[in-house]
């Protein structure tokens, strides 16, 4: 980037960017319409930074929504593209690294024996559910209320992420037939899920969650809530879908799944398994998959799945994670980060509380417990936004919305923890003497 961009200039762009994108952005969630002002518009990463067009840099923790585990511009992965980019960026043919992604998913995640690389989380769950659906011969399915799966039809009904925080509980432009076969009940809330089943079970062709919630804030799964669907699942003879878009190599480098010993029939993947670049992946049980076209009849394609560039730096990011364990490390971190939050919005009067699961964490501007997307949606929602503007202002970029978790790096160290809950105290007290 050349010189540090002026207001002037950046209000030029972030004119440009509205006039031809809606909301001036390619994902809601970025327009920071949740939590009021301006986005800025990133110049270039590095480590656990951010820079933005106006030479501001911020400590960063949302990690492009989970998937820089590794950092910003990780040398390990831009070795790895830049050598796939002189062979060519695109075939629509198969390549060997493809296989190699997909053994690599099938070694490291418990329940996948058989898996289909995508383009997107989206396109991951959409998949999974066709399939489980074609599978089943049945089209009803459970999920549960703040879990996202990207926005394919089907899901967007009170879900979690950008459609809960613009409180937009189901989408226009989404028919009625679309969600028709769509059950909703509240996480963590296994009674309910037990009566519904004892009515309907047979009718069921999936149960589909995140198994620890990353889409409503961070929301872990109650002891016995993972377990009890699994068996109301196969009881009833329905597939438990763990939707690990999120979770998976952040938990923990085989997800959710390994974290809480419970092996789903089927597991969505994204984020992470890319590296930075466009990858998703459907995958499970092999006489499940064996239903996928061309080998079966369930169908599914895709012009750049498994594409050589995205899957260089998927197959890059989970070598490294295969060679190093950093989830100790970076559990360690979380722990101390949210720690160190919690303590210093108590010491301003703030009620707060927070999780950790693996990398990933989570604050909420509640006294807890939240155990679901309905105990998150009490939260104090302008308080946190009150918050999140002081801690940018201080060089510290959380989620731009109450209703997200947080990611960690490898990069993160001593250094990026001191300045974040420096940050913390001056915006901890900025936003108590606010309200004086
Ligand atoms: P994508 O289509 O955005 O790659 O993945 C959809 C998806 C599916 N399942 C889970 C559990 C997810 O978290 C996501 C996407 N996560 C959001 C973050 N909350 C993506 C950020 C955004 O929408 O810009």
């Amino acid at each position: 980037m050349t010189e540090a961009q002026s207001p002037e200039a950046f209000a030029r762009l972030w004119s440009r960017a509205q006039a031809v994108l809606p909301g001036g952005v390619n994902s809601p969630v970025r327009s920071f319409r949740s939590v009021g002002g301006d986005p800025f518009f990133v110049a270039r990463g590095e480590g656990a930074w951010l820079e933005d067009t106006r030479g501001r840099r911020y400590v960063d923790y949302i990690m492009s929504w989970g998937p820089l585990i590794l950092g910003h511009a990780s040398e390990v992965i831009n070795e790895a593209v830049r050598a796939q980019l002189s062979r060519g960026t695109s075939y629509g043919a198969p390549t060997e690294a493809e296989v190699e992604l997909a053994e690599r998913l099938v070694r490291l995640v418990p329940g996948i024996e058989m898996v289909r690389l995508v383009n997107s989380g989206t396109e991951a769950t959409m998949s999974a559910l066709r399939v489980a659906r074609g599978y089943t011969g049945r089209n009803r399915f459970l999920k549960f209320t703040g879990c996202y799966h990207g926005h394919a039809d089907p899901f967007l009904v009170a879900a979690g992420s950008g459609v809960a925080t613009l409180g937009l509980p189901n989408s226009p432009g989404v028919p009625d037939a679309a969600v028709r076969d769509t059950a909703l009940l509240p996480f963590n809330d296994l009674d309910a899920v037990r009566d519904l089943f004892q009515r309907e079970g047979d009718q069921f062709a999936a149960i589909f969650l995140e198994p620890v919630m990353g889409n409503a804030g961070l929301i872990s799964p109650q002891p016995g809530f993972l377990e009890g669907l699994q068996e109301i699942a196969r009881d009833h003879g329905a597939l438990l879908v763990f939707d690990e878009v999120m979770t998976g190599f952040r938990v923990g480098r085989g997800g959710a799944q390994e974290r809480f010993g419970i092996v789903p029939d089927l597991t969505t993947l994204g984020k992470v398994i890319g590296g930075g670049l466009p990858v998703g992946a459907f995958g499970g049980r092999r006489d499940i998959m064996e239903q996928v076209a061309p080998v079966g009849p369930v169908y599914q394609a895709g012009t750049l799945s498994g594409n050589p560039l995205a899957t260089a730096a998927g197959n890059a990011q989970l070598a490294w994670l295969e060679a190093h364990d950093p989830y100790p490390a970076l559990e360690t971190y979380a722990r101390r980060l949210v720690d160190g939050l919690l303590g210093i919005l108590d010491g301003a009067g703030i009620p707060a509380s927070g999780g950790v699961e693996g990398s990933m964490f989570g604050v909420f501007f509640h006294p807890g417990p939240v155990h679901s997307y309905e105990d998150a949606a009490a939260a104090d929602l302008a308080r946190f936004n009150r918050f999140h503007r002081e801690m940018l202002e201080r060089g510290v970029f959380l989620a731009p919305s109450a209703f997200e978790a947080g990611f960690l790096s490898v990069r993160h160290g001593e250094e990026e923890l001191a300045h974040t809950l420096e940050a913390a105290q001056g915006a901890a007290e900025a936003v108590a003497n606010g309200e004086a």
